[in-house]
């Protein structure tokens, strides 16, 4: 029997949003009891986790007092002392406040920008002081219902200038952090900007500091707009802008679900893991989820181990995956090559395509090879159901 017990080195954090969730929706009221940030890291401690994040909100209510800001903190820091519980992430919350009703750094209302940019230095400093090294940020409200109300190019130019100058306040500070931006393409707004990681991807590099920034992408997310996550993770990675991860799950064409991590998409889940595994990713993993409202408290557990657990399991069956004879000879096969084409790849010259100009192709013998995908992915299917 493997063991899947959580490990410090699998950097599985949580958000004090996501055990903190007290099962509030659009149509119904909360079933679970707040519980103090210093609770939920004790509850984190419990399950297995190794780290904990959070929004300035979640920490400090947006109304404490200096008095009230002090004691929360020194019971958070006790509590994350008695647990060896970690915070690697911490962001602001742009999007619950009324202020910020029609976004935040995208606002038309400049006392807003303003405002936005500020609360957000203030939150990098308590995300520093408990010693976060990636700060996100999700665009929740910065977006429109009708395109009427905001000039879209206006739009992204300001979010452009939000990150510069929040870049340079991290220098000037000389905090060591960076930032990952995460892409959600609606809800709460109708639709919001920079919709998907792959907009994110290309938006970073217009910035004057993109070696600071990269992406944070969901699952859910990019469900949400009926994408391929494991595509956008790879594209992120190969790109080394794959500075931190939201997995949860999420049925495609739904609302916002934020379901236990391979709640839904078990296959997928798999080539994510697998993906991350292979690549050796090492910044934190972590579950943006939350349990189903129909729970208690340890309902929230089984919710957080059922997260950790099916990773585990999936890193396991991407190892046994790679060491497969069956499947490994089925892969040799499919990325085969004689080297006979070798001399036409890499680097451009005339010769070259001179050359490729003049080679004869046989287009049906090549297409008529059969390509044993169909085996490939029925092994695969029966290594996830456990037969092999
Ligand atoms: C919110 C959102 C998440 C973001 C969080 C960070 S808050 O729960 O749905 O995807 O990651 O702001
Ligand atoms: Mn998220
Ligand atoms: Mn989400």
């Amino acid at each position: 029997m493997s063991d899947y017990t959580p490990k410090p080195e699998n950097k599985f954090t949580f958000g004090l949003w996501t055990v903190g969730n007290i099962g509030r929706d659009p149509f119904g009221s909360p079933v679970r009891e707040t519980k103090s940030p210093a609770d939920l890291v004790r509850l984190l401690g419990e399950v297995g986790a190794y780290g904990v994040n959070f929004h300035d909100n979640d920490l400090i209510p947006i109304d404490a007092t200096p008095a009230e800001a002090e004691s929360i903190k020194k019971d958070f820091r006790s509590a994350l002392a008695d647990t060896g519980i970690v915070v690697p992430m911490a962001t602001t919350n742009l999007f619950s406040e009324p202020i910020f009703k029609d976004g935040a750094f995208t606002s038309n209302d400049p006392k807003v920008r303003a405002y936005a940019l500020q609360k957000t230095m203030n939150a990098i400093d308590l995300g520093v002081e408990f010693g976060a090294k990636t700060y996100v940020f999700w665009g929740g409200r910065e977006g429109t219902e009708s395109d009427a109300t905001k000039d879209t190019i206006t739009a992204i130019k300001r979010s452009r200038d939000a990150m510069n100058f929040l870049c340079e306040y991290v220098n000037d500070k000389k905090y060591d952090l960076k930032f990952a931006l995460e892409a959600k393409p609606n809800e709460p707004r109708g639709d919001i900007y920079n919709s998907t990681t792959g907009h994110m991807l290309a938006f970073i590099s217009t910035l004057d500091h993109p070696e600071m920034v990269g992406v944070n992408p969901e699952v859910a997310h990019e469900h949400m707009a009926g994408l391929n996550f494991v595509h956008g993770v790879a594209q992120a990675l190969e790109a080394g802008k794959l500075f931190h991860i939201d997995l949860n799950d999420q049925a495609f064409g739904r609302y916002d679900q934020d379901f236990r991590f391979g709640a839904v998409n078990i296959k997928s889940a798999f080539f994510l893991v697998k993906l991350l595994e292979d690549n050796k990713y090492d910044n934190p993993r972590h579950f943006d989820a939350h349990a189903y409202r129909t729970e208690d408290y340890e309902g929230v557990k089984d919710f957080a181990r059922g997260c950790m657990r099916t990773y585990l399991i999936l890193k396991e069956k991407a190892a046994q995956w790679n060491t497969d004879k069956e499947i490994q000879a089925l892969v040799a096969e499919i990325h085969a090559d004689d080297g006979s084409m070798n001399q036409y790849f890499g680097k451009y010259s005339a010769e070259k395509a001179k050359a490729l100009k003049s080679q004869s192709f046989d287009r049906s013998a090549i297409a008529g090879r059969g390509l044993k995908y169909e085996r490939l992915d029925q092994l695969t299917v029966e290594v996830l159901l456990g037969v092999r």
